[in-house]
């Protein structure tokens, strides 16, 4: 997992509207509305109602490398304008959960070096990021491609994200091949899906060349250059550094998605509404363990 820097969200508060308005442009979906798909909800607008209820505190957390000056207050922003009820506590790791608990919070966001979970304190389930994220990426993916089922989808890296993004990709009835640059973990992901047929790419380059839609979560930049694109191209892009190189970025136009923490903290805070509200009517998704 890339560890973010201060400089990949120094500007993401004050360009959430902007982003919004991208996200309506490519997908017909605003942050909520992927955010809601993602999570399973049949029904954008009753997490809308139900957010401003829900409290979800975001904990710093000072554990291995530390604070990433603006992460906390990132994540904050994305739920606040999502409509939640949302705010950093003054104190950090095990104080900051006391405080959190002690002010009545629903759910606590916090991240360490290693997760970054939305824990829901009466549920005591737990929602983590990297399937959120992955969950968001793909339902962005099949909103652009106007629907997964049956479609040939490429998930390039097999690291947390991309693991993830197979089952959800499954879920829609896609039909899958993982590629790496260590192909044993290519072919290790695709041996967990047994049951199903998953491509494993024997060569990165060809498989780019054969698939138009196209999960790209690798930790490399520039993996996906302008050759690769095509008219039909579409590509939900949830690895960091972007893997896509400007050229291709350029080609795409609004055929991309890509962003450091946004469609994925949407996706989290969709996923512990859903557990926290408990309305299975419109929750229909599974809480991510
Ligand atoms: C959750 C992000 C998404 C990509 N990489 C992950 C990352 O950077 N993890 C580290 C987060 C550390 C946060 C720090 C703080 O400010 O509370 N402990």
């Amino acid at each position: 997992m890339t560890r973010l820097t201060s400089r990949d969200i120094d500007a993401l508060p004050s360009g959430l509207a902007d982003y919004d308005r991208i996200l309506k442009a490519a997908t017909g979906r605003s942050l909520l509305g992927i955010g809601a798909a993602a999570a399973g909800w049949a029904d954008e607008d009753a997490i809308g109602r139900l957010a401003s209820t829900i409290r979800m505190a975001v904990v710093p957390i000072r554990s291995g490398q530390g604070i990433i000056r603006g992460f906390t207050g990132s994540v904050t922003a994305i739920l606040a304008y999502l409509g939640f009820d949302a705010w950093v506590t003054r104190q950090t790791d095990v104080a900051g959960f006391a405080e959190a608990v002690d002010a009545g919070a629903h759910v606590i966001f916090a991240a360490d070096d290693h997760r970054f979970v939305a824990v829901c304190l009466r549920h005591g389930r737990t929602v983590d990021n990297a399937r959120a994220t992955a969950d968001g990426f793909v339902a962005g993916l099949d909103l652009m491609a106007g629907g997964l089922h049956g479609g040939r989808v490429l998930v390039l890296g097999c690291g947390r994200v991309g693991r993830w993004a197979v089952p959800a990709l499954l879920k829609r009835g896609a039909r899958v091949c993982v590629a790496d640059r260590i192909p044993a973990r290519a072919a290790h992901l695709a041996a967990r899906h047994s049951g199903e047929t998953i491509a494993v790419a024997a060569d990165v380059d060809n498989a780019l060349d054969t698939h138009d839609l196209i999960i790209e979560a690798t930790d490399a930049a520039d993996v996906i250059r302008a050759r690769h694109i095509r008219a039909a191209t579409r590509i939900s892009a949830p690895g960091m550094p972007c893997g896509v190189s400007p050229n291709a970025m350029e080609q795409l136009g609004g055929r991309l998605l890509h962003d450091p923490l946004q469609i994925g903290v949407a996706a989290m805070a969709c996923s512990a509404a859903g557990i926290v509200s408990g309305t299975m009517s419109t929750y229909e998704g599974e809480a991510s363990s």
